[in-house]
């Protein structure tokens, strides 16, 4: 996985960054994924589970090498009857958290289904960060770090981490991971200040997700 010593969280504005990549966080109801942003966002966690309806996004920022970097980071819905909602978020994704919970094996057993989704409805380029919730419920685990780990290497996956939101243990460098991962696939796209068509100001890159392909 990446380095990301020389990636800083930052406070940010929508409207000021150098690149932009959408972010959305996939998986199985319950297994964590509004707390995750929750945790990552406001440093806050609730024990109430409050089921996400459709799809919220926020935003998070990050400077690496000099340039401001924002993930917009779309959680969406677990709950079948929500799927073609979803479905409709994950179009333009640059890259996904598919999620699951380390004490229910049943959520891990359904990741094929949602890699599957995911590359249907967003791209099967889409990159792919797998991330196992709840590690702090370490008495209850179903699912061992080494079995998320070959799934990830498996499934060639851009890494693997598990997490707690609950006490707050990885998911900010998760997320800086996904940030430091997009920043090094994209750089060579964004105008260099010696680059005479780029004119004084550093032009914004606003980076285009890889195009799903097919009819529709
Ligand atoms: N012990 C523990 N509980 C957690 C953790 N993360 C979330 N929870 C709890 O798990 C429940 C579900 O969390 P959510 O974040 O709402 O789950 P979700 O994946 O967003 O669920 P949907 O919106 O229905 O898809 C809540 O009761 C949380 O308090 C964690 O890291 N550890
Ligand atoms: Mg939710």
């Amino acid at each position: 996985m990446e380095d990301i010593s020389d990636c800083e969280v930052v406070t940010g504005d929508d409207k000021v960054q150098d690149m932009l990549f959408k972010l959305i966080v996939i998986g199985e109801p319950s297994v964590g994924k509004s707390c995750m942003l929750v945790r990552a966002v406001k440093n806050e966690f609730k024990d109430e589970y409050e089921v996400t309806i459709g799809a919220e996004f926020n935003s998070l920022y990050f400077q690496i090498a000099g340039k401001k970097v924002q993930l917009q980071v779309w959680d969406t819905a677990g709950m079948e009857r929500f799927r073609s909602i979803i479905k409709v978020f994950f179009n333009g994704s640059h890259a996904a958290f598919m999620v699951y919970d380390i004490t229910r094996k049943d959520t891990f057993d359904k990741l094929d289904g949602w890699l599957t989704m995911l590359q249907e409805s967003a791209s099967p380029d889409v990159r792919v960060f797998l991330i196992g919730n709840k590690k702090d419920e370490a008495s209850a685990r179903q699912v061992t770090y080494e079995m998320g780990k070959e799934y990830a290497e498996q499934r060639k996956l851009l890494g693997f981490m598990e997490t707690s939101a609950k006490t707050g243990e990885g998911i900010i460098p998760s997320f800086q991971h996904m940030a430091k991962s997009l920043f090094t696939e994209h750089k060579g796209s964004l105008p260099s200040k010696d680059d005479p068509k780029s004119g004084d100001s550093l032009s914004k890159l606003r980076t285009t997700a890889p195009k799903k392909k097919g009819c529709c």
